[in-house]
């Protein structure tokens, strides 16, 4: 166990694949304590939410039981959820078995341990609930990825139109007020973007006006809502959002609208899914959810993350990204796309660092298939067939015995000797960085669209800007950011 004393600095030594190589490790039971049925799960979601937060209820798990590799429960519980026990999986080693489609089941899980009302998705179970071993899984992944890779010319030139006007908005609320709301300007910029870049519409000529945004919002905090904390009042927020599914007929009539909208927005794609045998109500209930829930909710959550880790990085980098995005642009005439954006390395890093250090959608579930051996660095863990896995992320991939100076924000750490090696540590898009999304697999298809609209936005920020300040704070969801100043480029 361990790792050769030799591991050069920034990168420790990391060449061995996470399926190959079985170690010779102890086997140890499996530590941890979900207690009572009933009581268990509780006290365990009131650490979770309230008396600890989530990271310091899985942190200090760790530090009692002296494994990454242990027994809780994860919210909501019951009533909600009948099997909130799990197995968590809390270092860069034992995440990975969560990728092994031969190992783990993925139906139904990806909310975790209990899943919305079908009603919130048209009677549907979205792509994003099956399993690869259900056949309409291969079938609307090839569909969905077929309709981005459609999509891609379009993605530049209305990147740069919608967070051109943000960034417009932005540097008048900032000078009449001081300051500037990032979250409501970036939500209407990023479902315009994804409006008119997939769809070919723009909402605000299509009956939407600039409603999206609200509608969507809404409707993934009823599917959500189990799992997140507002911040009022413990005794109160408990019940209200931990006890029992919102209602979700009280959204009928904003869910139709969105449907609506993308019935009539993406009629060529419904003829394509048709063509591929999918019905139009299923393509289009699962082009929704990509969309909406997927895309925007996955994008309104990283890009504050983004920016606030950019932001802190400090005025040097800044002037760094600057000089490297505006050079090659320049040395292209003032062109951006895919092939110049190749030649901004140390953005390049720089975005995917953000998506270590901070991933956007930390929780990921999937269901032994059999009984299993799960290895830790230091331990062998034997898991029964049916029992929950739930790997939290950030904990893998800021791992001390992966990353060095794990914790830091090191906007170089994937460039030069080693960099790279790197790469297949970084799990956002619920895979390998180094992978790629297939129809037998769960990895992301947005994930290079994710890439592109991410490098895009600092491409546009550091061409307009040499450097920026922010406020930041906690929300429901991810960070609100507020930016306090945009010091226009000098050079
Ligand atoms: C799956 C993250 C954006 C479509 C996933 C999963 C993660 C993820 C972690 C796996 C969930 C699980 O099974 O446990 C993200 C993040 C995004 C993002 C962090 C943005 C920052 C997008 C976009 C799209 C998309 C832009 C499409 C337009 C999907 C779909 C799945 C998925 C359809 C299910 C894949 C399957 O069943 O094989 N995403 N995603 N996501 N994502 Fe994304
Ligand atoms: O507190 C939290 O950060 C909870 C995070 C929400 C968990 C979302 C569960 C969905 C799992 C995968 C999501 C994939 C992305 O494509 C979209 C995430 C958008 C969430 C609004």
């Amino acid at each position: 166990i361990g790792r050769p004393a030799f591991a050069a600095l920034g990168h420790k030594s990391d060449s061995r694949s996470p399926f190959s190589e079985k170690k010779k490790l102890s086997l140890r039971n499996i530590p941890g304590d979900d207690g009572h049925p009933l009581v268990g799960p509780l006290r365990d979601r009131f650490d979770y939410f309230y008396y600890q937060g989530r990271e310091e209820f899985l942190r200090s798990r760790v530090r009692r039981h002296g494994s990454t590799v242990l027994r809780l429960n994860v919210p909501p519980g019951p009533p909600i959820s009948g099997e909130p026990r799990v197995v968590a999986l809390l270092d860069g080693e034992s995440f990975s078995i969560l990728f092994d489609s031969s190992k783990v089941e993925k139906r139904d899980l990806f909310t975790g341990t209990y899943t919305p009302s079908l009603e919130l998705t048209g009677g549907y179970r979205v792509l994003s609930y099956l399993d690869p071993s259900e056949p309409s899984h291969a079938l609307l992944k090839r569909f969905l990825s077929h309709f981005l890779g459609s999509c891609r010319r379009s993605l530049v030139p209305e990147f740069r139109r919608s967070y051109g006007s943000l960034f417009d908005v932005l540097e008048t609320d900032l000078a009449r007020k001081g300051r500037a709301e990032f979250g409501p300007h970036n939500e209407q910029a990023l479902f315009g973007f994804l409006s008119r870049g997939l769809l070919g519409k723009d909402p605000v000529d299509s009956g939407m006006g600039s409603d999206g945004p609200k509608l969507i919002n809404k409707w993934v905090f009823f599917q959500l809502a189990p799992l997140l904390s507002l911040g009022i009042p413990p005794f109160l927020e408990d019940p209200l959002l931990h006890w029992f599914r919102l209602p979700p007929s009280l959204l009928q009539r904003d869910y139709q609208r969105l449907y609506d909208f993308f019935h009539r927005a993406a009629a060529p794609a419904l003829n394509e899914a048709e063509r591929m045998g999918i019905s139009r109500a299923e393509a289009c209930h699962n082009l929704l959810f990509a969309v909406c829930f997927n895309a925007f909710g996955g994008l309104k959550i990283f890009f504050p993350i983004l920016l606030k880790w950019v932001s802190r990085a400090g005025t040097g980098i800044h002037t760094r990204l600057a000089m490297e995005i505006r050079m090659a642009v320049r040395s292209h005439g003032g062109e951006v796309s895919f092939r110049v954006m190749e030649e901004m390395p140390l953005m390049r890093s720089v975005v995917y660092e953000a998506f270590r250090i901070e991933p956007p959608v930390p929780l990921q579930f999937g269901r032994a298939k059999r009984d299993l051996l799960v290895q830790s660095h230091h331990a062998a863990y034997d898991v029964r067939r049916g029992e929950i896995l739930f790997g939290y992320q950030p904990m893998a991939t800021k791992d001390p015995m992966i990353f060095d100076r794990a914790e830091e924000f090191i906007g170089e750490r994937f460039l030069g000797e080693g960099g790279p090696a790197l790469l297949r540590r970084v799990l956002w898009s619920n895979g390998p960085e180094t992978e790629v999304p297939t129809p037998d697999n769960k990895q992301c298809p947005g994930k290079d669209l994710v890439m592109i609209a991410s490098r895009l936005l600092l491409v546009v920020l550091f061409l307009r800007y040499d450097s920026f300040d922010i406020e930041t704070k906690a929300a429901p969801l991810g960070t609100a950011v507020t930016l306090t100043s945009l010091k226009k480029a000098t050079f």
